[in-house]
């Protein structure tokens, strides 16, 4: 009898306790002001190349590789006037007709800071969502190695983005490399002023940094396995002890990635007897892996936070990320809050380093939380028990989630093809 009063009292009071805290949900649900929403966070890219490296083709290629969300589930959407230059490269660069030539240099007043918003759909139906922003500079190469002209803050303004990067792409131009291996001095010399204007600038770099090498189409006949043909340059440049050394410094506590590219892919070019890279008369781009370089970015710097936490605050935030795939979207809101204002998440902002993306500090968490508890585990459902603008979060979340296990896909699929291009 005693047991069985007891045991009522206990379902009582069980259901009283749920019952208090669905009302506490449903009245923080209706609290005025209340935020759900994140502002998405900016991530800053600068792409660090020598004049004539294949800065601009890139950028023009991969928004073409990029513009819908074919392959992926997120694509990008630039500003009208961005489009039309980008569309307007692209297609002089794809024209093989007539004496369209590639597009011209970029002149030193030209620095333009290109805005990719990623977007990505959240449920059918709806307009696809803004998951988070990345900007990219384009700018004249020869910035880099030569001096200013008096009165000119143009350089300044360079370093100045360089410094607040949250991620550093070094180019290095894979005509130079080919030239190198065939023999010719030209190539030697031009490599090795690539990795003395690009090392120094990234050695100090807090921000994750990869390579890139472009015009990867014109040394298709160094090997026949493209495994081995990147290990072929792989071994060339770490022969060169500044590039070896920062492959060391920064391989300590991140990935160094060395990715190749063509904007054009391969066939469409060719390189004459004078030299020059000229077009092959009627053939069609087919870009290789231009998306790749700009997939690393975010999945890159989110592992460099993971990697600089002590073994505390790494466990606190492995907890939290549990406790958070529990919680309901209001209750992963405000948790958030709560844990940056915690040790390991103060030191989760501090990892992040000098960044852009750190004004905007809780959705960058929120995102790279989010992130790391949907490696391998399905999300928790849709709750019946959630208002209308508790599910649109959860979903929103759910579809960020899926754009960066896509870009880590994209990064994964890359070492496998080619395991050398992991520098560290
Ligand atoms: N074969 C081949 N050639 C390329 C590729 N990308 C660029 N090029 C060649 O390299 C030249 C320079 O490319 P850009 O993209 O203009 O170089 P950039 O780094 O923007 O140069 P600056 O604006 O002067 O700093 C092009 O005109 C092409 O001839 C590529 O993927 N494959
Ligand atoms: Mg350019």
């Amino acid at each position: 009898m005693l047991v069985t009063t007891f045991v009522v009292l206990l379902l009582l009071l069980i259901v009283f306790v749920s019952w208090r805290k669905r009302v506490a949900e449903r009245q923080n649900r209706n609290r005025p002001g209340f935020e759900l929403e994140e502002t998405p966070p900016t991530f800053r890219v600068v792409a660090l190349g020598l004049q004539g490296s294949g800065k601009t083709l890139l950028l023009a290629s991969m928004y073409q590789r990029l513009k819908s969300p074919a392959g992926q589930s997120y694509f990008l959407k630039a500003s009208p006037d961005d489009v039309l230059h980008l569309n307007q490269w692209f297609s002089q660069m794809a024209d093989t007709t007539g004496e369209a030539g590639w597009p011209p240099g970029t002149a030193k007043g030209e620095t333009r800071q290109f805005t990719f918003t990623v977007k990505a759909q959240v449920a059918t139906g709806v307009k696809p969502r803004p998951m988070f922003h990345l900007t990219y500079l384009e700018y004249a190469g020869e910035l880099l190695t030569e001096p200013q002209a008096p009165g000119s803050t143009v350089q300044e303004e360079l370093f100045a983005d360089i410094r607040s990067a949250d991620a550093l792409i070094g180019i290095i131009d894979g005509n130079h490399i080919r030239q190198h291996l065939e023999g010719v001095p030209q190539g030697q010399i031009r490599l090795e002023q690539t990795l003395n204007a690009l090392v120094p600038l990234m050695i100090e770099a807090e921000c994750p940094v990869s390579f890139v090498i472009t015009k990867w189409d014109l040394l298709a006949d160094l090997h026949p396995d493209e495994s081995v043909r990147l290990e072929i340059v792989h071994n060339l440049l770490t022969s060169n002890d500044h590039f070896r050394s920062l492959v060391k410094i920064h391989g300590a506590s991140r990935v160094v990635r060395l990715i190749p590219v063509s904007a054009v892919g391969p066939g469409f070019a060719t390189v004459d007897s004078t030299g020059r890279v000229v077009k092959v008369p009627e053939r069609h781009v087919h870009p290789t892996r231009v998306d790749v370089p700009l997939s690393a970015v975010v999945p890159d710097l989110f592992d460099q936070v993971e990697n600089r936490l002590d073994e505390d605050a790494r466990r606190a935030f492995h907890a939290e990320v549990h406790r958070r795939n529990q919680m309901t979207p209001l209750e992963a809101v405000s948790s958030l809050v709560t844990f940056a204002g915690r040790t390991a998440g103060k030191a989760m902002i501090a990892a992040l380093g000098p960044s852009a993306a750190v004004l905007t500090g809780n959705a960058v968490m929120s995102m790279l939380l989010d992130s790391m508890g949907g490696r391998g585990q399905p999300r928790e459902r849709v709750d019946e028990d959630l208002s209308q603008a508790e599910r649109d979060h959860q979903q929103f979340r759910d579809a960020r989630r899926r754009v960066i296990e896509d870009m880590r896909r994209k990064v994964a699929v890359l070492e496998d093809q080619l395991p050398h291009s992991r520098l560290s």
